[in-house]
């Protein structure tokens, strides 16, 4: 098999990468090592940045976000049993962030290139990268029971955290900068109206809590656990329980429970890897960085790392200038250290690092710390102003 752009990985970034080269005529396959319903029904992100929907939309598969996505003006943040509303379109220039679920842009994208005739192919096993410093890399894989090489130009490592394609780059070509989270996120999928109309990040006691949704009947919640936490140990009663507590307020909000279709334990770290290329190789997406969940921000930036690299990719086939493509990575890494701080801000705001200490002796110097922080974000417009513009997602352009 030959194409221009062997693409490792069918998550928002690989067929993300595959819909704007094909854009710019482009050749690509992509190569997905789990089955299509797997990769669709994926419970991951929820939450859309501006830019994300408007390139969506610009480039075609905007049609059904913008018909069931749920546009947001502001969220809440609830500490010490009370709200507080951070106004996002008001302080953003009138920028908004859309609820609309990953699994169904995984979906609208993957429906699109196969509309265009793309090649996804799924339940490729035994994956395999090749010759990356040289000027035909290749990959081997397993499909249908028959041993494949896909021959390309360049090949994108769009398969995620745990994925192939950053393992292949040899030691000491890359570094990393990596750190986990004493905790862990609790996430539920459940059928009941959400008893919001924004998202609700409460910092509580107990620990953070996240009231976001899918739909007008489908709540998506998450509590802060410990990292190594069982599932068997939080039957439903008690994660509703836990929740309650968490959101409670002075003004009798009231959360509504129902039935939990799904429960997941997340692990929470921050992780990035310098460069982001390695010959032929450029990672995108999870391959190259994870960021804890509390900023909304994996997914978005995902879709900005194969913004980037579409373009230089694009010169480099049809122009013969690599230009770009030199400097994909240091282009990247300007807005990964960015959202990186602001997800690792979000998280050290909002959740309890310390065990509450028995009747409220000797609360840990960082609990005072995260209540001034608070205090000051929901007061200062100018705190208020920079949470709001991160939030939203910052400019394609404003590191230049
Ligand atoms: P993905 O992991 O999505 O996709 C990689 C693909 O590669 C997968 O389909 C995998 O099966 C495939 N693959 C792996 N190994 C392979 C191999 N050897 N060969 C072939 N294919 C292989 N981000 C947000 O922006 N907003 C949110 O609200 C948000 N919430 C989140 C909540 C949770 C619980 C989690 C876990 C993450 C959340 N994220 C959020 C982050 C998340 O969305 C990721 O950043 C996003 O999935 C990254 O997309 P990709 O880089 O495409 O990686
Ligand atoms: C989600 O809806 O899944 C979601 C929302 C906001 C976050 C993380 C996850 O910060």
């Amino acid at each position: 098999m030959r194409t221009q752009v062997g693409i490792i990985g069918a998550g928002p970034a690989g067929l993300m990468l595959s819909h704007l080269l094909a854009l710019a005529g482009v050749d690509s396959v992509v190569l997905e090592s789990r089955s299509q319903s797997y990769v669709e029904q994926r419970v991951r992100a929820g939450v859309l940045e501006h830019d994300t929907v408007e390139l969506m939309k610009a480039t075609g598969v905007g049609e059904r976000v913008a018909r069931e996505g749920l546009v947001h003006h502001g969220l809440e943040l609830r500490f010490d049993r009370t709200r507080h509303r951070v106004p996002l379109s008001e302080l953003t220039g009138g920028r908004t962030i859309v609820v609309y679920g990953q699994q169904e842009v995984v979906k609208d994208l993957a429906a699109a290139r196969r509309a265009a005739g793309g090649t996804l192919l799924y339940e490729a096993e035994e994956v395999a990268l090749h010759d990356l410093t040289s000027e035909r890399p290749s990959v081997t894989f397993l499909h249908e029971g028959r041993a494949e090489r896909l021959e390309c130009d360049y090949i994108a490592g769009c398969d995620g955290f745990h994925g192939v394609s950053r393992p292949s780059i040899p030691d000491g070509a890359t570094t990393f900068y990596d750190w986990h989270y004493p905790f862990a996120w609790l996430g539920i999928l459940a059928t009941v109206a959400p008893s919001t109309e924004e998202l609700i990040y409460a910092r509580h006691d107990r620990g953070f809590a996240l009231h976001s949704l899918r739909s007008p009947e489908l709540s998506r919640l998450y509590l802060q656990c410990a990292p190594e936490e069982r599932i068997e140990e939080w039957p439903d009663e008690r994660i509703w329980e836990e929740l309650t507590q968490r959101f409670e307020t002075d003004d009798g909000f009231v959360l509504h429970d129902g039935p939990i279709i799904e429960k997941s334990v997340t692990p929470m770290r921050s992780f990035v890897c310098e460069p982001m290329q390695f010959g032929r190789l450029y990672l995108a997406g999870d391959a190259a960085h994870i960021v804890p969940p509390t900023g909304a921000k994996g997914l978005n930036l995902a879709i900005f790392d194969v913004r980037v690299l579409a373009a230089a990719l694009v010169a480099a086939e049809q122009h013969g200038s690599e230009e770009l493509l030199a400097g994909y990575s240091s282009t990247c890494l300007e807005r990964v250290w960015r959202v990186q701080h602001f997800s690792w801000w979000m998280t050290s705001m909002l959740h309890r690092f310390s065990e509450p200490a028995a009747g409220g002796e000797g609360v840990a110097l960082e609990d005072r710390l995260q209540e001034s922080q608070l205090a000051y974000t929901v007061r200062s417009r100018a705190a208020m102003g920079a949470l709001a513009e991160n939030y939203v997602g910052l400019p394609q352009d404003f590191f230049g």
